[in-house]
């Protein structure tokens, strides 16, 4: 409860005040060149007086108290603004945001980022929009037409957290998204030593996903093992702490100019 009235706080912050949310930036990385092609925007709250609070805890706490969608206003606007300012300085690369199942029942989400995108001048080529696997399939006659008007805009979509919902191939076929992120646990499978079968399970995926025309993008990369396996099985890009974890947009041209 006590949260809640500090997230609205966040969320509305008084001018003057030091902000308390904040986007964190991830690079993606082509696994056969090592360039970085994109980042993953996460939102971090620091808290006045609890310090950092997860995303995992106040993410849901947004969407059981109708707070989401104005989390969800303030990725979009910081994102937007940040792919502005990278373009001023003469960066035009791709920014993934995180959207909530809430967010894509409706068109009002792809309103605000057709009205963001004019706003600041952004193409829509450089925004994509991650929706997870369950999201995705949970409500599809809603959520499907969303897809489709954000494709129009040419606004990419991601399935993250792909294999652990349970969609099946038919459906995945006809979702329209252009990306498959395969969910960190299959790619910790992945490791020296690590489960039988693991590189089975992630070839199918690939072959699927490519079948299809999706981008497959892995998760969770946390040493040069498994970044080879990945590269031998046809993943595209890759994202974790091997490469980096996310950080603040003024430190992201270190992180460039190291994964380059
Ligand atoms: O970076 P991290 O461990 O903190 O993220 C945890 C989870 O929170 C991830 O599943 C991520 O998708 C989600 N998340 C991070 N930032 C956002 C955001 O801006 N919006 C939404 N809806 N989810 C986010
Ligand atoms: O669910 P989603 O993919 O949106 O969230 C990404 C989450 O994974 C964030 O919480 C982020 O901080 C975390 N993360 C990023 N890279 C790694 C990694 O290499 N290992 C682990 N364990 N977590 C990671
Ligand atoms: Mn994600
Ligand atoms: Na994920």
């Amino acid at each position: 409860l006590v949260l809640l009235g500090d997230l609205h706080r966040a969320l509305a912050p008084e001018p003057g005040s030091t902000p308390e949310l904040e986007m964190h930036y991830q690079p993606k990385v082509a696994l056969a060149s090592g360039r970085t092609v994109g980042f993953e925007a996460l939102m971090r709250w620091r808290h006045p007086t609890r310090g950092m609070i997860a995303p995992t805890i106040f993410v849901p706490l947004a969407e059981q108290s109708g707070l989401i969608h104005d989390v969800t206003r303030f990725a979009l606007t910081e994102c937007v603004t940040q792919l502005a300012r990278w373009r001023r300085e003469g960066h035009d690369i791709p920014v993934a945001v995180n959207l909530s199942a809430h967010d894509v029942t409706t068109s009002q989400v792809v309103d605000l980022i057709e009205q963001l995108l004019t706003d600041h001048a952004v193409p829509a080529s450089l925004l994509e929009v991650e929706i997870t696997e369950t999201a995705l399939v949970a409500d599809r006659s809603r959520v499907v037409p969303v897809l489709e008007r954000l494709g129009e805009l040419g606004v990419r979509v991601a399935i993250d957290d792909f294999g652990i919902g349970n969609t099946s191939i038919s459906q995945l076929r006809d979702l329209p998204v252009d990306e498959l992120k395969i969910d960190r646990l299959f790619v910790s499978d992945l490791r020296e030593g690590g489960r039988d079968g693991a590189e089975v399970v992630v070839q199918a995926m690939v072959d699927l996903a490519h079948s299809f025309g999706l981008r497959v993008v892995a998760e969770g990369v946390e040493d040069e093992y498994i970044a080879r396996m990945l590269r031998g099985l046809g993943v595209d890009h890759a994202q974790g702490f091997l490469y980096s974890a996310a950080v603040p947009a003024d430190q992201v041209p270190e992180v460039r100019a190291s994964a380059g």
